[in-house]
């Protein structure tokens, strides 16, 4: 497609190493002209404190310094993530952001009710972990609900695997499987190198873009910047990374801002900063229908149970008891799903429904 016919002063190529899809030339031409005439189209790719860092205007240089305009600090309009698109104007003004693909977000740690923006249009979402105390099945799972929001493919990452032997990396590549309800796992040391290229390779079959964007999420510690920096190859500016703690294997926080790179193999990374906690965001009404997609499984079966409200404890041709007791369904993955179900529930405000109902 030519440049013309995204009426914007810059090179769609440009645009595209940096992520650009048909599907936003959309949402620029459905903008005002003034804005269209007066900006040009740029990808935040860093938040430090108070500004941005934008790419995609120019093609050799480094990123960009911007800021937001006055008017975005009102009202209701989107506020820039990393990862949004953004129009821009001569005094490197940000004036408006696109509309998004998806939004990666989680519920702010501690008690605080504010949602924090994690990653805005991304295509995949790597699951890092690593075989020791951070491996927690119950947090992927809330992850997975989350990415899945945001219109995100996801892929479990078990990195660090030079630490295990390769029976008990089978064992436990096995158990996952069967937890997680055969999501697709990769198991990379990004030390060695080992997987990389297999990982890619899953990548690219499971997201069809040609220049897709990936976040990197995990705890701290578990490697996401040695992952990415083994990534992005050894002409590239390194991520900074450190070595966990020693008594209890806990990461150091050491990446602190999030920062979306480019690799060599035509992929943008989104290293973050480490998440312990991941409570979910996004509303009620469609985390529970994400939650029915991700634990399908269950959900098939309790389809089949004799009664429309069977509560899946003692009653008669209940089909998750019968699978629990043949061993075909994890006691801990119907734990998980009735957690995150009652969790789910308790936000709706006024409780309309028992979590007993079928629909
Ligand atoms: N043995 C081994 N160590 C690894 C591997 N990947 C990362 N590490 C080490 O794990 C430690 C933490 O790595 P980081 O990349 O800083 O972890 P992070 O996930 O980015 O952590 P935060 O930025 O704090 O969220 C470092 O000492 C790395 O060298 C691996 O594949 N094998
Ligand atoms: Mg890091
Ligand atoms: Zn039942």
């Amino acid at each position: 497609m030519a440049s013309d016919t995204l009426s914007a002063p810059q090179n769609l190529e440009t645009l595209r190493i940096w992520g650009w899809s048909d599907e936003f030339t959309e949402h620029w031409r459905a903008l005002d002209v003034a804005t269209r005439e007066q900006c040009q189209i740029a990808r935040i790719v860093e938040d430090p404190r108070g500004a941005f860092m934008v790419q995609g205007i120019s093609h050799d240089e480094g990123p960009a310094r911007a800021e937001v305009i006055g008017q975005l600090r009102k009202g209701d309009a989107l506020w820039p993530a990393v990862g949004d698109w953004v129009a821009i104007d001569s005094s490197q003004l940000i004036r408006k952001v696109l509309p998004r693909k998806g939004l990666l977000q989680r519920k702010a740690a501690g008690e605080s009710e504010d949602i924090q923006a994690l990653a805005a249009n991304i295509d995949c979402a790597l699951i890092v972990t690593s075989p020791n105390q951070d491996l927690s099945p119950r947090r992927i799972e809330r992850m997975l609900l989350a990415i899945r929001e945001a219109n995100a493919t996801p892929l479990l990452v078990l990195n660090k695997c030079d630490l295990i032997e390769p029976t008990e990396l089978q064992t436990l590549l096995d158990d996952l499987r069967s937890r997680l309800n055969q999501l697709d796992i990769t198991a990379v040391s990004a030390l060695s190198g080992n997987g990389l290229t297999e990982l890619m390779h899953s990548v690219r079959s499971l997201v069809p873009n040609s220049c897709p964007t990936i976040a990197l999420l995990g705890s701290s510690g578990v490697g996401k910047s040695t992952l990415t920096n083994a990534l992005l190859g050894e002409d590239a500016q390194p991520q900074r990374t450190s070595s966990i703690r020693s008594d209890d294997s806990k990461g150091r926080h050491t990446t602190t801002g999030r920062r979306l790179l480019r690799t060599p193999h035509q992929m943008l990374l989104i290293d973050m900063p480490g998440v312990r906690e991941f409570q979910l965001a996004d509303p009620e009404s469609s985390l529970e229908s994400r939650l029915e997609e991700e634990f399908s499984d269950i959900q098939e079966l309790a389809l089949r149970c004799r009664f429309t409200n069977c509560g899946h404890e003692r009653e008669p041709g209940c089909q998750i008891r019968t699978s629990l007791e043949q061993g075909t369904l994890d006691h801990d993955r119907v734990h998980s799903w009735r957690k995150l179900l009652a969790e789910i529930q308790s936000r709706r405000v006024p409780k309309k429904s028992s979590p007993r109902n079928r629909r």
